[in-house]
Order: C-alpha cells, then sequence, then structure tokens
C-alpha cells in the first residue's frame, strides 16, 4: 500500500514551479543576509555542489548532493556553504518530496533567475546517495592559483577555456568572506545582479595586490572597494583565455547565452537522467508571473 501511495504523487513541472517560487520568495523575505540576498551563495552551493565531477571515473556531480556530510561538508572548498543548505531546509520540510539534490540544483537555477541572470532550463532526476559516494578533497578549484590550474580542474570536469571564462563570470555575484575562504569582498558594485561586470571590471580597472595580512589578493586603485583572486587574475594573463573575457565584457547578451548553457551543462554533470535533453524545463521568474 504504501508502495502505491508513493507511486501515486509524479511531481511535474507545476511542482518544481511551486518548490521555485518558495525559494524565491524566502530569497525576498530574508534580505537582512549579507547584501542583501541568499541568491549568491545558493549558486556557489548549486556549483560546488556539481564541480566535484570526475569525467574519468564518472564520480561525483550533483548526483547524491553527499555534501550534508562530513567529510565532504568540512572542505575547506565548502566553508559557508551550511548557510545555503540550512536556508533551503524549510523548504525541503514542506516538500519532501523532492530530492536534496534536486532541491539545491532548483535553488541555483531559481537564485540565477531571480537575480536578473537568464534562463537556465532544468531537469529533474537527482536522487540522494548516502556518504560513502563524497568526493576527496581537492576537486574544486584553489584561488591561489593560476590558468594551469583552472584548465587541469575545469579540464576535468569536461570544459574548455572559452567555458572556464563564462563560468567565472558568476563572480559578478556575491563576496569572499575572511571566515570562509579568507579572501574579503565582492568583485562588483552590485553583487546581487547578474551582470557582465566582472569582465568589465577586470579590464578596465587597475589592480594591486592588497597590502594587508591576508592571502593574496587584488584590489582596484579607485575605489579599493573591489576584489580579485588570483584565479580571476589568470584569464586575463592567459592568451587563449583573454579574448573570450573581452568579448563577454563588451557583450552581455553573449555572456547570458554562454553563461547559459555552461552552467546548464555543470547542473547536469554525473546525473542519470531518464528523461530527455529535450524535456528540460524553463521556470518562470516571481517577476514574470506578477506582471
Ligand atoms: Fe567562486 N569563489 N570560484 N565560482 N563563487 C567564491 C565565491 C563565489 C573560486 C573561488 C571562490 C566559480 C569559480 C571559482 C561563486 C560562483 C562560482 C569565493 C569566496 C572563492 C574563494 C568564498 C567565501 O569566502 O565565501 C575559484 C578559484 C573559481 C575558479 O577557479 C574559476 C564558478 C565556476 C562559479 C559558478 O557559480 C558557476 C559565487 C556565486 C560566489 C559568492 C558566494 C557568496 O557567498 O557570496
Amino acid at each position: 500500500f504504501a508502495e502505491k501511495v508513493k507511486a501515486s504523487f509524479v511531481p511535474a513541472f507545476e511542482d518544481y514551479q511551486k518548490v521555485y517560487n518558495a525559494i524565491a520568495k524566502a530569497l525576498e523575505e530574508h534580505d537582512e543576509y549579507d547584501d542583501g540576498s541568499y541568491g549568491p551563495v545558493l549558486v556557489r552551493l548549486a556549483w560546488h555542489a556539481s564541480g566535484t565531477y570526475d569525467k574519468d571515473t564518472k564520480t561525483g556531480g550533483s548526483n547524491g548532493a553527499t555534501m550534508r556530510f562530513a567529510p565532504e561538508g568540512d572542505h575547506g572548498a565548502n566553508a559557508g556553504l551550511k548557510a545555503a543548505r540550512d536556508f533551503l531546509e524549510p523548504i525541503k520540510e514542506a516538500n519532501p518530496w523532492i530530492t536534496y539534490s534536486d532541491l539545491w540544483i532548483l535553488a541555483g537555477v531559481c537564485a540565477i533567475q531571480e537575480m536578473q541572470g537568464p534562463v537556465i532550463p532544468y531537469r529533474p532526476g537527482r536522487s540522494d546517495r548516502d556518504l560513502s559516494f563524497c568526493t576527496p578533497d581537492g576537486r574544486l578549484p584553489d584561488a591561489s592559483k593560476e590558468q594551469n590550474h583552472l584548465r587541469a580542474i575545469f579540464g576535468r570536469m569536461g570544459f574548455n577555456d572559452q567555458e572556464i571564462v563564462a563560468l567565472s563570470g558568476a563572480h559578478a555575484l556575491g563576496r569572499c568572506h575572511t571566515d570562509r575562504s579568507g579572501f574579503e569582498g565582492p568583485w562588483t558594485f552590485s553583487p546581487t545582479v547578474l551582470t557582465n561586470d566582472y569582465y568589465r571590471l577586470l579590464l578596465e580597472e587597475k589592480w594591486q595586490w592588497r597590502k594587508w595580512d591576508g592571502p593574496k589578493q587584488l584590489q582596484d586603485t579607485k575605489t579599493k572597494s573591489l576584489m580579485m583572486l588570483p584565479t580571476d587574475l589568470a584569464i586575463i594573463q592567459d592568451k587563449k583565455m583573454r579574448p573570450f573575457v573581452e568579448k563577454y565584457a563588451k557583450d552581455n547578451d553573449a555572456f547570458f547565452k554562454d553563461f547559459s548553457a555552461v552552467v546548464l551543462r555543470l547542473f547536469e554533470l554525473g546525473v542519470p537522467f531518464t528523461t530527455g535533453k529535450d524535456q528540460r524545463w524553463s521556470f518562470k521568474t516571481l517577476d514574470a508571473q506578477t506582471s
């Protein structure tokens, strides 16, 4: 009988749109956090859940939500992401049918769209797995390194130079926290709105190494309020990557198009979908539903 009850509820697009709306409303309600939004940290949660993927062993990726467990939750790269997981807990409780792994990715999609980014098509199909599926530490990028490290890390996920640059534009959002990564400050003046400002500022501002006790990071000479990581600098120093930075700095539409395509791929790495690529959904933003 229990099996029958379970089988009788097959969530459809409308059910996921409802969860999307619940996340979007919670984002609006909790504007006391950080720069006024949990959006950036939700995007980072979805990225760190996905970015553990290894194409050779087909391990890691967003299927499993294994960051719920130590050791993965305690990996240095994941410091601070408990804030994002806790933010989503009431939504999981109200919608117990959705898996954590589908919920985290839906939250990433929702946060990007609600922060005025492009639509990220989505399909469910991730299942939660136990701690034996936790990935080893060291699969996510180290911000103190340079382009060869980026190529090794993102190449392992299956991404090329253009895709590394397109993904990096997410740093228009959010900030670094000294009690998380050790770095400090935002990359842009509007850290809760997705724009191509990350690329524009990277090229147009003058950057110098910050004089402080913390880890090596850059600051803009004009306002000294913005930051760049060594890995951010690497994408303009690299001859092959820099043209993509220039392209996205000039053309926000091109950035949005490529960002949507590459984030979609990132969020689907390693997921054994039973539905086809033609069955992805596009959620409506809260604004689009009320106007
Ligand atoms: Fe990132 N990122 N990221 N990042 N990231 C940090 C914050 C945020 C690197 C290091 C850091 C991506 C790529 C890279 C976001 C999204 C994405 C912080 C600061 C560090 C350090 C954490 C803290 O102190 O709270 C490095 C290195 C790379 C790389 O090598 C390319 C990608 C691909 C994404 C993505 O989403 C597609 C977001 C959003 C944040 C802001 C989080 C927050 O709490 O605010």
